[in-house]
């Protein structure tokens, strides 16, 4: 692995739009607000921006960019759930605090690269 793996800059693993919502908070259910975010995969974490189109350009500066949550991926789970929308293409990510999100793409080839990108992280860490 790289020097990075091992306590230096977390190494940025993807970026991209999804669709995103969150449905629960340490395991209380939460009433579903699909929105577009910019989300980062880096280290062991994966971080939710607004969605840059959303946003003035003057806010859309590296310093303006304050993650607006953060998901750390350790001993989280992740599986298809389709059965929990009428979108294609949803996943639910529940980490070990409660917190549960469904994202979603329309594009089929990118929401599996998501997919198994987020979980490779997740099997890295469980090896940890
Ligand atoms: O699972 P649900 O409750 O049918 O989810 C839909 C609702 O949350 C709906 O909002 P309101 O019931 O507050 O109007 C959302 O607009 C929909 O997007 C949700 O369903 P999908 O199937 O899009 O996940």
């Amino acid at each position: 692995s790289s020097p990075d793996s091992e306590g230096g800059t977390p190494e940025l693993e993807k970026a991209g739009l999804l669709n995103k919502t969150k449905i629960a908070e340490g395991g209380r259910k939460l009433r579903k607000n699909w929105s577009p975010s910019w989300v980062v995969l880096v280290g062991n974490s994966l971080v939710f921006f607004k969605d840059p189109k959303s946003q003035t350009p003057a806010s859309w500066r590296p310093g303006n960019s304050r993650p607006e949550s953060s998901v750390d991926l350790r001993g989280a789970k992740l599986h298809w759930a389709n059965e929990l929308s009428s979108k294609k293409n949803v996943f639910r990510l529940r980490t070990v605090t409660g917190n549960e999100f469904l994202l979603q793409s329309e594009t089929d080839s990118l929401i599996k690269e998501w997919f198994t990108t987020i979980q490779s992280v997740i099997d890295r860490l469980d090896r940890d």
